[in-house]
């Protein structure tokens, strides 16, 4: 039995690995979008319960490790560098540093923490791409999309603005995923005098080949599975839900491929102007990161006898969880280490309303820091105040309160009570430092009777 996580001296811990005959446990936390700076919803969402989960872990001595990392590519980073005037690159390298930053203050626990626009990225991701296409679980179809010809590109359906088709909406800037007035999901091409969100002109209709991940035919596999583990891993109700929801309205095939330049290149002759769509890559980040970490990664993928994978996200990124990923890796016909339970966190509102990274409203995690509120105080708050079953709300004064009646209050007080209490010298009493502190052991005693 070797546990190395301790016997590197001089630099980075040798990688920890699967160890036969202990629990092994593989935790993720959802891969946080690389266009902006994480906030407090963010990081109780996933990275702070998922660390939590793994200090538990390896307090009860459990062989677990953590992998986290920045989700980097597709639109939502192009367009921040368009709006930055920089590369999606540079964007991406500022943004992780600022992660990276935020998380290192809360005190997250990663074993690694690493990024998805990697060699490493690539390599899996097409591997598994292969193997899903020898398998014969892909299928091409023709889409309509519009393209815009003074910017030579496809407009992804937020690049696209126009007038809102539903009668009684008519509002004159709806995005072409959906009408912020009305709530109505489009699809682009539904707009009426539709414009480019870059350049403002009339984009045109294209027909444009992808690739089709072909769920119906992996329902019978993907089924069992859920029906399985889902009681196996005690999955939460909210996950339970949100996944019968996608397969109640009937698996469809799935585009994994965009008509963008930010992403893995599809390793195909017909696709090779394409990238992988970014929920098709991202959740692979999780075993890329893991191979940064060990080039042994297969001994915690490939290994679902001894590993148990514990994944933790917001609500919103469930169906790719329980439904998308496991669908990949199913496909694949290897034996993959599926995910065994997933936690799931609703929100957490701001004040009145929801935390924003587009709007900038919120608190994010340098503001938090700038506070200077002890982390710890930060992290209490945060995990006692988690939305685990319904959405919670944050505000400055129930943080306040929280901090002064429970922490400085209740906990203050217990520890300085009980210190007071086996200072007192009576009985058997030990003295330590020149007698300047004496403690009374039959208190002691005591009291550690009451704790273990
Ligand atoms: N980046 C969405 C998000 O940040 C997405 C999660 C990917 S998990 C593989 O909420
Ligand atoms: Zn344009």
């Amino acid at each position: 039995m070797t546990d190395s996580s301790n016997d590197a001296v001089h630099g980075r811990a040798a990688p920890k690995l699967p160890i036969q005959g202990k629990r092994n446990i593989l935790i993720t936390s959802a891969l946080p979008y690389v266009n902006n700076v994480p906030h407090l919803g963010n990081i109780i969402g996933c990275v702070l319960s998922a660390d939590v989960f793994a200090r538990y872990c390896r307090l009860r001595g459990y062989n677990a490790i953590y992998i986290c990392g920045t989700d980097e590519y597709g639109t939502a980073t192009e367009t921040k560098a368009m709006e930055e005037k920089c590369t999606p690159q540079q964007i991406c390298d500022k943004y992780h540093a600022i992660h990276k930053e935020v998380y290192k203050w809360f005190n997250i626990s990663f074993d690694e923490f690493g990024r998805t626009s990697s060699p490493q990225q690539t390599e899996v991701c097409q591997a598994i791409f292969k193997k899903l296409m020898e398998n014969n679980w892909l299928s091409e179809n023709v889409m309509q999309q519009l393209y815009c010809d003074k910017c030579q590109k496809f407009l992804a359906d937020r690049l696209v603005e126009g007038v809102c088709p539903t009668q009684d909406c008519n509002y004159d800037s709806a995005r072409g995923d959906q009408c912020e007035k009305c709530g109505k999901l489009l699809n682009p091409i539904e707009l009426k005098d539709p414009r480019c969100k870059f350049c403002r002109s009339t984009p045109h209709i294209r027909d444009t080949n992808h690739l089709f991940l072909e769920l119906p035919l992996l329902k019978d596999k993907l089924e069992e599975y859920i029906n399985h583990m889902s009681v196996a891993g005690s999955w939460s109700q909210n996950a339970i839900q949100a996944t019968h929801a996608w397969l109640k309205e009937g698996l469809k095939p799935r585009c994994i491929t965009r008509d963008l330049k930010w992403g893995v290149p599809v390793p195909h002759e017909k696709f090779k102007d394409k990238v992988f769509y970014v929920w098709f890559d991202a959740p692979i980040g999780y075993v890329s990161i893991t191979s940064c970490y060990t080039p042994d990664w297969e001994k915690w993928w490939k290994n679902p006898e001894n590993v148990e994978l514990y994944q933790f996200m917001g609500k919103d990124n469930v169906p790719f969880h329980t439904v998308m990923f496991p669908s990949t890796l199913l496909g694949t016909s290897e034996n993959w280490t599926l995910m065994k339970t997933i936690s799931v966190t609703e929100y957490l509102n701001y004040e009145a309303g929801k935390f924003s990274k587009s709007k900038g409203v919120g608190v994010f995690g340098n503001d938090a820091k700038d506070t200077n509120i002890p982390v710890e105080v930060w992290r209490y708050y945060l995990l006692t105040n988690r939305p685990e079953v319904s959405d919670t709300l944050f505000t400055w004064v129930d943080l306040q309160a929280k901090l002064n009646s429970e922490l400085l209050n209740n906990l203050g007080n217990f520890i300085n009570r009980v210190l007071s209490f086996i200072a007192k010298p009576a009985g058997q009493s030990a003295t330590f430092g020149n007698g300047a502190f004496t403690l009374n052991l039959e208190a002691v005693q005591q009291i550690l009777s009451l704790i273990i």
